[in-house]
């Protein structure tokens, strides 16, 4: 981290060139410490995107578990998100605004800064019986749902973020039964033609560092480098079981019989490491604490199959 830290403290005393400022600010997120993007050059580059660049987030069939996570950003901490980073404008259980007026304000916005703006979709989408399962508000006495609110405001957005699994695949509203028809951004996006470009940033919940850090990546270089699923490759770009480091025991043929055996790989109790890609492994949560695989095992929670493919959980595969 001291190497990325002295590379940027050099590129902010000299001009910057987008392609070192590009490098080193993609280098700094997709390590650790997400606090040590916080440099003047990036701070200035912020504070354009704070002008020009509403963030508009709405919420649909979710536990609010994403906003929830974001809330918990330490470094930077929430305030610093919403003075230096991102002009959210519209967000459900933040704001104090609420019922029409909010509604109002919502689609002017949107409106105003048609192709410009940022929607962030937290929470899936119910497409069954024409969205009826998630009413948002009303307008002029006419009920606004979800599947409304994502179509509407997704075709004026310049770009659209799928916060959490629910919002990117459906997750788990869109579970086995999926009586709603839950769905995430992009299905909705293909069956109404809508052309605007999603980045997925799943997670149940989605760590705050990928939240942040794609927003700040969005806001200063542009739309980040994605997998096959949608994912920024600066944070789903590597396997958490190639990088774990129960690896050893895994190669080894030892293996963990209970939560507590502390050395052991986590396989046979149900760990779903080798079918999931997060940089969990090395980022941790809450404050670089600890992570699932220390306490437990891999949910699998980022991936499109979540939570059927990897249920249930604790068992071996
Ligand atoms: Fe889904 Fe977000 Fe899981 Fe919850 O709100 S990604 S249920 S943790 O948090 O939408
Ligand atoms: Fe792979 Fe999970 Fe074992 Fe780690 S604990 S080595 S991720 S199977
Ligand atoms: Fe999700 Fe697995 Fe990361 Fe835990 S370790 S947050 S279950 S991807």
């Amino acid at each position: 981290m001291k190497e990325k830290q002295k590379l940027l403290n050099k590129q902010i005393k000299s001009s910057i060139s987008r392609r070192t400022f590009l490098k080193a600010f993609s280098g700094t997120i997709a390590g650790i410490g997400i606090s040590q993007m916080f440099n003047p050059a990036l701070v200035a580059a912020l504070k354009k995107g704070l002008e020009n660049h509403p963030v508009l987030w709405i919420q649909g069939q979710s536990c609010t578990g994403c906003s929830v996570s974001l809330l918990n950003s330490v470094n930077p901490d929430i305030k610093q998100i919403l003075i230096n980073i991102i002009s959210l404008q519209f967000h459900p259980t933040l704001m104090t605004s609420e019922g029409e007026t909010a509604l109002k304000n919502l689609y002017k916005i949107a409106e105003e800064y048609k192709g410009k703006f940022s929607l962030v979709v937290e929470g899936a989408i119910p497409m069954a019986s024409n969205g009826k399962y998630c009413i948002c508000g009303e307008l002029d006495h006419k009920e606004i749902t979800m599947l409304d609110m994502t179509k509407d405001l997704g075709e004026k957005a310049g770009s659209v973020l799928a916060v959490g699994t629910c919002a990117a695949y459906g997750g788990i509203p869109a579970a086995r039964g999926n009586e709603t028809g839950a769905a995430g951004v992009n299905t909705v996006f293909k069956i109404s033609g809508i052309k605007t470009p999603v980045v997925n940033i799943p997670g149940c919940p989605p760590h705050p560092d990928w939240i942040v850090g794609s927003l700040a990546h969005l806001l200063t270089i542009g739309l980040p480098e994605v997998d096959g699923n949608g994912r920024p490759i600066l944070f789903f770009g590597e396997n958490i079981h190639e990088n774990c480091p129960y690896l050893e025991y895994f190669e080894k043929d030892i293996y963990s019989k209970k939560f507590t055996d502390k050395k052991g790989c986590r396989m046979e109790l149900g760990c779903s490491g080798p079918d999931t890609s997060a940089d969990c492994f090395k980022r941790k949560w809450n404050n670089n604490m600890n992570w699932c695989v220390e306490n437990a095992i891999c949910i699998g929670c980022v991936e499109p199959g979540f939570p059927d493919e990897s249920s249930p959980f604790y068992q071996s595969k």
